[in-house]
């Protein structure tokens, strides 16, 4: 059986590259949404239809788990989910818990970049809450980040100015640590490294997605033997031509270089 992953878009991608590190004997199912890309900066109502409908298709090929790896669509939706199917589900969430241990010893905070869906919703605010030192959370959504990967544009001559555009109005030397809230933002850590000051940690929560969906197959005893094997699907079409399939492993490449 596949493990199942799910994204607006190629943004998944950087979650499954985790997965692949800790489980590369499991076969994956990749499913993006690319006919309704991007998320965040539609209405909660319209993207749990297009979740809903993406899942029901991923349902039917017979998976032993699923990730959600989107942090837009684990915040709006991800309890429904589990609610729906009998499979284990996993989410993604921005990692501010572990953000603000590492920024507290720097005495500096924490900055959240995510979608505007993601930072608008409850369970993003519970999150912070919980945590009992918000006052030391700043937010602020990239949507250009989305479009520029979804269009495979990683040139830093474009993504700097972008990202210099963005931040303008914060003063970046009071962060310690950014955190990557959306799956798409970590094939842009460079960029951003070269924005931030030198000391600035960056940090996703891909890792511990991918730790935990090792530990729930083991402990259900349902590790594989296989041989890694990706099928990849685009709003229920089966991808098969080379180029895109080329790009998919250029985007591992990348990310194998950070
Ligand atoms: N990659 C998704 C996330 O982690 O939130 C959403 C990107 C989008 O569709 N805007």
């Amino acid at each position: 059986m596949r493990i199942g992953f799910f994204d607006s878009g190629i943004g998944g991608l950087t979650v499954l590259h985790q997965a692949l590190r800790f489980l590369p004997q499991e076969d994956y199912l990749f499913y993006a949404d690319t006919a309704h890309v991007p998320y965040g900066e539609k209405t909660k109502e319209e993207v749990r239809e297009y979740i809903l409908n993406a899942v029901d298709f991923i349902a039917k090929h017979n998976i032993k788990a699923l990730v959600i790896a989107c942090n837009t669509a684990t915040s709006i939706l991800i309890e429904e989910l589990r609610s729906r199917y009998a499979f284990p589900i996993l989410g993604i969430e921005p990692a501010v818990k572990p953000a603000i241990e590492r920024s507290e010893g720097k005495q500096k905070k924490v900055l959240v970049l995510a979608t505007r869906l993601t930072l608008q919703e409850k369970k993003y605010h519970d999150l912070v809450h919980r945590t009992d030192h918000g006052e030391i959370v700043d937010s602020l959504p990239l949507p250009g980040l989305v479009q520029f990967a979804e269009s495979f544009e990683f040139d830093e001559n474009k993504i700097i100015p972008y990202l210099k555009q963005e931040f303008s109005p914060l003063d970046l030397k009071q962060y310690g640590t950014v955190v990557l809230g959306c799956t798409h933002f970590p094939y842009f850590e460079n960029s951003l490294k070269k924005v931030f000051p030198s000391d600035v940690d960056f940090i996703s929560g891909s890792i511990g997605t991918a730790r935990h969906l090792k530990r729930i197959l083991e402990h259900k005893g349902q590790v594989n033997q296989g041989t890694g094997d990706i099928i990849f699907f685009k709003s229920g079409v089966k991808v098969e031509d080379t180029c895109t399939l080329d790009n998919y492993q250029c985007l591992f490449k990348l990310l194998d270089e950070l």
